[in-house]
């Protein structure tokens, strides 16, 4: 009765499950969620290789030399064997060694900062996340949206990301991958939607109380004549988004709804990163930082010691 009763709770929790997967990473509707897909299944499988005989051999011996049985023999002694060995050290390595070689392939061909391969010319968008509402600048049709992504379905975007403040993370699990906003750095993703259609987009990482209304649609239009009808859309209903007004924007709200930008400040993206890299000098991404050695030594040289010892390579 007891066994029928857990088996039924176990068949609802299964249902309820996989039914929480439609519009998660287990529905993917781009290239890179459909390879993440396989990879998350192919290595659950593998390592379920070692989980089930556990399981299984777990129960059976519970079973097998249980206290009522009294003529299993008993064995104090006993100490080795060469079969068991063999095969508690044998299948483990051999799944970690297949494992490595899927992860060492994987994260090379799905490395968020590679652009798409065969797929054409990428369409850039900016994003800033903000507490707690996410900013799209589009700097090759000069506008800008609040919690509303937009582009063409089988068009491969790349994307530059930063933070306005605290760390998010820019997530839109149909599409795959997601990688962090962090102020003051750029990080990158390239993603593309094979079919039109409207995806949940989220922030992985909590971020506080507005939280949960951080959430915006990636929408995937149709055509790519659909995508230029909605930046005409945005041109015409959208205000103007420069330094005073990106400010006034970026006092935390929470919920907040879909805002159009016509007009967006020339490098308003790349201003926003600079505004924590100020002290350090302009920054060249992926080289140092061009005068970041001078900057930071103006302060440290009326500190005589501290600059020495800074230039001995010290800590500080
Ligand atoms: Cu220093």
């Amino acid at each position: 009765m007891l066994i029928r009763n857990l088996s039924k709770i176990a068949l609802t929790a299964i249902v309820l499950t996989l039914a929480g997967c439609s519009g998660g990473v287990l529905d993917p509707k781009g290239q890179v969620g459909v390879e993440e897909k396989w990879l998350i299944i192919i290595c659950t499988l593998l390592m379920l290789i070692v989980v089930i005989p556990v399981i299984v051999l777990t129960l059976y011996f519970a079973w097998k030399y249980r206290a009522s049985r009294d003529f299993e023999v008993y064995t104090p002694k006993w100490a080795h064997s060469t079969k068991i060995e063999a095969a508690v050290w044998s299948i483990p390595v051999l799944i970690i060694i297949v494992l490595g070689v899927i992860t060492w392939k994987s994260t090379h061909a799905l490395d968020p900062y590679k652009p798409l391969e065969g797929k054409g010319e990428h369409m850039t968008v900016e994003v800033v996340s903000l507490n707690w509402k996410w900013l799209f600048i589009y700097p090759e049709q000069g506008i800008a949206t609040v919690n509303e992504l937009v582009f063409p379905a089988d068009k491969p975007v790349a994307f530059k990301i930063t933070s306005e403040g605290t760390m998010n993370s820019f997530f839109i699990p149909q599409l795959g991958s997601q990688i962090y906003s962090m102020a003051g750095m750029e990080t990158k993703l390239h993603l593309i939607a094979d079919e039109p259609g409207t995806f949940m987009g989220i922030s992985a990482n909590y971020s506080g109380s507005g939280f949960t209304g951080m959430e915006f649609d990636a929408i995937a239009t149709p055509t790519e004549g659909d995508f230029d009808a909605w930046v005409e859309k945005v041109k015409q209903q959208g205000g103007e988004l420069d330094m005073a007004q990106y400010n006034a924007l970026a006092k935390p709200t929470e919920n907040h709804p879909v805002t159009y930008f016509a007009d967006v400040e020339d490098n308003l993206f790349h201003t926003i990163i600079m505004r924590f890299m100020k002290d350090h000098g302009d920054m060249s991404f992926y080289s140092k930082p061009k005068n970041a050695v001078q900057g930071h030594h103006e302060g440290a040289k009326k500190a005589s010691s501290h600059s020495g010892a800074h230039e001995n390579g010290a800590k500080e």
